[in-house]
């Protein structure tokens, strides 16, 4: 008895080393391109997302609750903060500490070893070369796009343009299960067990996503514009590079093109490593001054500020049940590893401003 009691102390002790080790993390980790990984790097990935999948949520139940897995407690957590951190000044800094606890939570809750890999679509442009990206291989990847299905014509909401899916994906990791999805469509939380859908629209990411449009974006004086850029305005003609990436996979039937449920598919964290990159690419061009610059909107498209203020760097964050709250001054530096905020990891190559 007492040894089984001392076993369960042990690891007790072991398990909240374990989870408080990323606070005394030193080092920076390195994000890579999901094509540079190795087929066992990917694979290990691939692997630390389905266990993610499989780990019982902590989000407390509620009825008829679709909140099941640690994954869904973050598809959770974004369906809910929908309309509080898009389009607003806190967007990219949200979405990177979310981004993080998620790189977290593979390596310490399903033992992943590597960092979270980001997607540069700007190689996977022009339009004919979309539907071939690695990221999209059956074997090595996320599995590709969904079968065509028509428009629906009842829908008040013009079709996403160049779509050429809707049904499930056909092949991959994810292919054949038919509750991949717990939540959603849109801000439903109550348990609706789903195939992961894809839409691609070749055309859509080819307009949004091709180098032209990240130079654009990387150009931007200040922050304010920057993130004016990156998000762009809510119709398709307005897309930026962020709009590109979720309706270039997503389309109108996929989940990632939800503005909700987007994190349900597992390439939305590939694509917002991108975005975060970009950003971090942008923050480097004159990182002095822009580890501080922040500003936009506190409120959804409040852009005039008629209805509040912008945020400031002691703006909180707050990605649920999943980590502690921090601020916006807590995540503009990635490689701040506890000495200058919550971050710890860098990227392997930064895009430059080409002249
Ligand atoms: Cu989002």
């Amino acid at each position: 008895m007492q040894i089984i009691q001392k076993t369960w102390a042990l690891a007790a002790l072991l398990s909240v080393l374990v989870s408080a080790r990323p606070h005394q993390q030193q080092t920076p980790i390195v994000r890579r391109e999901w094509r540079t990984l190795s087929k066992h790097e990917k694979s290990s990935y691939l692997c630390a997302v389905k266990c993610i999948m499989r780990k019982p949520a902590l989000t407390p139940p509620f009825d008829n609750s679709g909140v099941i897995s640690r994954y869904d407690d973050l598809v959770y957590t974004h369906i809910q903060q929908t309309f509080s951190i898009h389009y607003t000044g806190h967007f990219l800094a949200w979405h990177r500490y979310y981004l993080a606890v998620y790189e977290r939570m593979l390596r310490d809750e399903c033992g992943y070893k590597g960092a979270q890999p980001y997607w540069d679509w700007t190689l996977d442009t022009p339009a004919d070369k979309w539907a071939s990206s690695p990221v999209f291989d059956p074997v090595t990847g996320f599995g590709g796009n969904g079968e065509f299905v028509e428009s629906d014509p009842a829908n008040p909401f013009p079709p996403v343009p160049g779509r050429t899916g809707g049904g499930c994906v056909k092949d991959g990791p994810f292919a054949g299960v038919s509750d991949v999805v717990h939540l959603g469509p849109q801000d439903s939380v109550t348990y609706n067990p789903q195939c992961l859908k894809r839409d691609f629209s070749p055309y859509f990411a080819g307009r949004y996503l091709a180098m032209n449009q990240t130079q654009l974006t990387l150009a931007a004086p200040d922050f304010g514009s920057f993130d004016r850029v990156v998000e762009g305005g809510p119709s398709f003609d307005a897309s930026g590079i962020h709009g590109g990436g979720h309706y270039g996979v997503g389309g109108t039937y996929g989940q990632i093109g939800d503005l909700y449920t987007s994190p349900a598919d597992p390439i939305f964290y590939l694509h917002h490593a991108n975005l975060d990159r970009v950003w971090w690419s942008w923050q480097k061009l004159n990182l002095e001054a822009r580890l501080t610059d922040i500003s936009g909107p506190i409120l959804l498209m409040d852009y005039d500020n008629l209805k509040g203020g912008n945020v400031t760097l002691d703006f909180p964050l707050s990605v649920g049940v999943s980590a502690v709250n921090v601020t916006i001054g807590d995540v503009m530096n990635i490689a701040g590893c506890g000495q200058n905020g919550a971050l710890c990891y860098e990227y392997d190559k930064v895009y430059t401003l080409q002249g």
